[in-house]
């Protein structure tokens, strides 16, 4: 049997690959090779390289599991059973509570068609305002300062492909030689062209490393250096007038606000030299090709929109966004990160990027499901929102989750784990058994990306075809199905599909007009030109690889500067956590690790969590590489093995977070949401180290 084309089930590179079963003869099982699609050129990173692992794992859910109390063990149920019980949990706490008692929890993960899908289930079947996904846990500041400053929000406005074109390329906050491996290759090619890199992290990152520059600022100080650095553009006459003046607005209240960002104060706050701050702008500004490119480091604080916001400001003030090969861009994370987040999962929108709040958006999707308007639901209450309320007073009883694993990935995890716990009513949608499916009432055991079809929206605002190239095993079922059987039995079938073209039709009208506009995108076009960028408004429209050419999606056709000012961290160091705790990604694992961490060469190349530390910090605490490190912040604690480098800041510690059971991360993070886009802020919090006694220790006493 030939290969199929398909792409990684991980992260927004979505990266082309070809997955051909094996003969029986050699055990079975499916090979995978990079293929030569546009964004990766053939390269897979050991995470797509590894993935078909999961396709015939032992460890696989392949029949739906129930309980009648949570004390009690499993049992294997019918899929009829099953989906009985989760219709009946979600009825009776709607009944006992009101509609907006039975919710559900989604991700970015999902295809636009299940993502469509989940939208359109809570507002139609469940009638209910209680859906939002975590997505808001990754894209949600970006999001909301593109939608802000450009009237739109596609993470990169422009093809991966022209970073390898530009000149200048500042990233912050992102670490894509461990997050998207074979995106180097656009870096390495501009490299070779002699482009400059700056890297702006906490941590030397093997990004950092491959660059020209690195900025090393104290974490959650971001939003001051890039008010520093717009400060020195306007000081140095650096400021393109022309641009300003015939693309923006908003801009003299920006000039005279970053007055108060002189470079001594900017210095005391991020840690970054001066000399540094000035090269970093003169680098930035005298390249005719300029890029700043922003991910999670930047983003994932309780100031993250402003942050985006304050880089925003300066890619304006030097004339980038819609110049060739220039620009801001957000690194979008998971799989469909960027279509995820454009047709209804989350709490205030609908299809198409609308707002579920504007009366006209209502009444253009109610048209399409054949509802009246007023049918629908407002606007729902945000992830972490949804989750501290789980069980209590006006808060969700009744809970589907979909495609994430909160218990390990969600802030503040311990609280969210009892909240989970005080459910009357929980149902997980997983592949495998993960920390958050053990809690639930009815585990459902769903297909997985090779073995069903979908569209992908990738990185890059491109469209792509996720195509089945396995067969599921017996007893699984795809979400989409699982969607509209639970909608059926609420008396609601009739407005369901489980096909994936079916529902992407329907998609395509419903975003019809909207900012997120799929309408020309057919499955057909998508597999004839290799993806189809959006916008793209009808069948003729060729799709729109780049944006901002002539104007921006903002009412006026001009970008939007914004006063933003820095301001401490949520929760600053102090005598009882004397350190700072940062948090995100590792290169072998993904995510929640429910499947990484059972994909053999990935467990052999990471087999637990390590926690990096500055050795100047560990002979203080008295710390040999490799001890076991106690770590504890006002919500929790976790234990991790210590790893000394002289790779981050001697003040702050880094923990990846792909880990459960006491290896948590989250169970440290604070849930300190930003007020505009309701991020939490898993990049910066207070926390105290311990070595564990009889662990792996220098034998050294602490230092008072
Ligand atoms: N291997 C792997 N790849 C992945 C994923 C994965 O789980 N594993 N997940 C995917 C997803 S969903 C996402 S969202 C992306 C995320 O991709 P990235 O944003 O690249 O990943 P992170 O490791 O979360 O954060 C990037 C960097 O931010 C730095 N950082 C921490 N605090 C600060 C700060 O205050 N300021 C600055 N400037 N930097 C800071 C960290 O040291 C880290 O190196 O990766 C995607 N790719
Ligand atoms: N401390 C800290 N916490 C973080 C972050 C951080 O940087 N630091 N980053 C945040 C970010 S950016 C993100 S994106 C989140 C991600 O965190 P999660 O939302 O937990 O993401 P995953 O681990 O990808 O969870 C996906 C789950 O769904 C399952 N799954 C995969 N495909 C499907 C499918 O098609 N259907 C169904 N039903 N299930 C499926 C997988 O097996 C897995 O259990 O974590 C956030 N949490
Ligand atoms: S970079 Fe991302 S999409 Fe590409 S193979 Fe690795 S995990 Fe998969
Ligand atoms: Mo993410």
């Amino acid at each position: 049997m030939p290969g199929v084309l398909t792409h990684c089930p991980y992260c927004s590179l979505q990266c082309g690959m070809t997955v051909t079963p094996r003969p029986e003869s050699a055990g079975g099982g499916h090979d995978v090779e990079g293929a030569d699609f546009p964004t990766n050129r053939g390269g897979l990173c050991e995470k797509g390289l590894s993935s078909t692992e999961l396709l015939g794992h032992p460890d696989r859910l392949t029949t739906p599991l129930v309980r009648d109390s949570r004390d009690e063990p499993f049992r294997e149920a019918t899929w009829d059973e099953a989906l009985d019980r989760v219709a009946a949990g979600l009825t009776a706490a709607q009944q006992r509570y009101g509609r907006d008692a039975a919710g559900l929890f989604g991700g970015g993960g999902l295809t636009n068609e299940k993502a469509y899908q989940a939208g359109k289930f809570v507002r139609v079947a469940l009638r209910s305002a209680a859906i939002d996904y975590n997505g808001r846990f990754c894209m949600s500041s970006a999001a909301n300062a593109g939608i802000r400053a450009f009237g739109i929000d596609r993470g990169m406005p422009f093809p991966l492909a022209d970073i390898a074109r530009a000149d200048t390329v500042l990233l912050v906050g992102s670490n894509p030689a461990d997050t998207m491996p074979p995106a180097m290759r656009w870096f390495a090619a501009g490299r070779e062209r002699g482009a400059q890199h700056i890297v702006v992290d906490p941590r030397y990152t093997a990004t950092a490393v491959a660059a020209d520059v690195h900025l090393q600022p104290v974490p959650g100080t971001d939003l001051a250096l890039a008010n520093g650095l717009l400060h020195l553009a306007v000081k140095h006459r650096l400021v393109d007038a022309a641009y300003v003046r015939d693309r923006t607005t908003g801009w003299d209240a920006v000039r005279r606000a970053v007055r108060q960002y002189w470079p001594d104060r900017v210095e005391r706050i991020t840690g970054v030299p001066v000399k540094v701050m000035e090269r970093t702008v003169r680098m930035l500004a005298a390249s005719r090709a300029t890029m700043i490119l922003s991910a999670r480091g930047a983003e994932q604080h309780a100031k993250g929109s402003d942050t985006a916001l304050a880089w925003i400001n300066l890619a304006l003030a030097l004339g980038l966004p819609g110049r060739p090969y220039s620009g801001w861009a957000t690194v979008t994370g998971q799989g469909n990160g960027q279509g995820g987040r454009e047709h209804g999962q989350k709490a205030d929108q609908l299809p198409g990027y609308r707002m579920l709040a504007d009366p006209a958006a209502r009444e253009h999707v109610a048209g399409v499901w054949g509802l009246d308007p007023d049918e629908l639901p407002q606007p729902g209450v945000s992830a972490y929102e949804m989750l501290d309320r789980l069980g209590t007073d006006g808060g969700v009883r009744a809970l589907m989750v979909m495609a994430s694993n909160v218990v390990v990935s969600a802030p503040n995890a311990a609280h969210v784990r009892r909240r989970l716990r005080d459910l009357d009513f929980l149902v997980v949608s997983d592949l495998f058994l993960s920390e958050t499916a053990e809690l639930a009432d009815v585990v459902l055991p769903c297909a997985q990306w090779a073995e069903e079809e979908g569209t992908m929206t990738n990185v890059e605002g491109r469209v792509i075809r996720r195509r089945q190239a396995a067969q599921a095993p017996e007893g699984v079922r795809s979400d989409l199905a699982v969607l509209a059987d639970v909608a059926a039995r609420l008396g609601r079938g009739e407005f369901f599909s489980d096909d994936p073209r079916t529902v992407f039709d329907e998609l395509r009208r419903a975003s019809s007009g909207g900012k997120a506009d799929y309408t020309g995108i057919s499955y057909e076009r998508i597999e004839a030109e290799r993806g189809v960028f959006w916008p793209c408004p009808d069948d003729a429209h060729a799709g729109t690889p780049r944006l901002f050419r002539e104007r921006f999606a903002t009412p006026d056709g001009r970008a939007r500067f914004h006063v933003v000012h820095h301001r401490a961290a949520a929760e600053e160091p102090d005598d009882e956590y004397p350190y700072r705790l940062t948090t995100g990604r590792t290169r072998a694992h993904y995510q929640s690790g429910t499947q990484t961490r059972r994909t053999k060469a990935l467990l052999d190349a990471e087999p637990e969590s390590v926690v990096e530390i500055h050795p100047d910090l560990a002979a203080r605490l008295g710390l040999a590489d490799g001890a076991d490190l106690q770590l504890r912040t006002r919500r929790g604690s976790a234990r991790m093995r210590a790893r000394l480098t002289t790779t981050i800041r001697s003040d702050t510690v880094f923990a990846p977070f792909h880990w459960g059971g006491e290896q948590t991360a989250n169970a440290l993070t604070n849930p300190a949401l930003d007020p505009a886009s309701r991020m939490p802020e898993f990049k910066v919090c207070a926390v105290a180290l311990e070595a564990v006694p009889g662990t792996t220790t220098t034998g050294e006493e602490p230092a008072a």
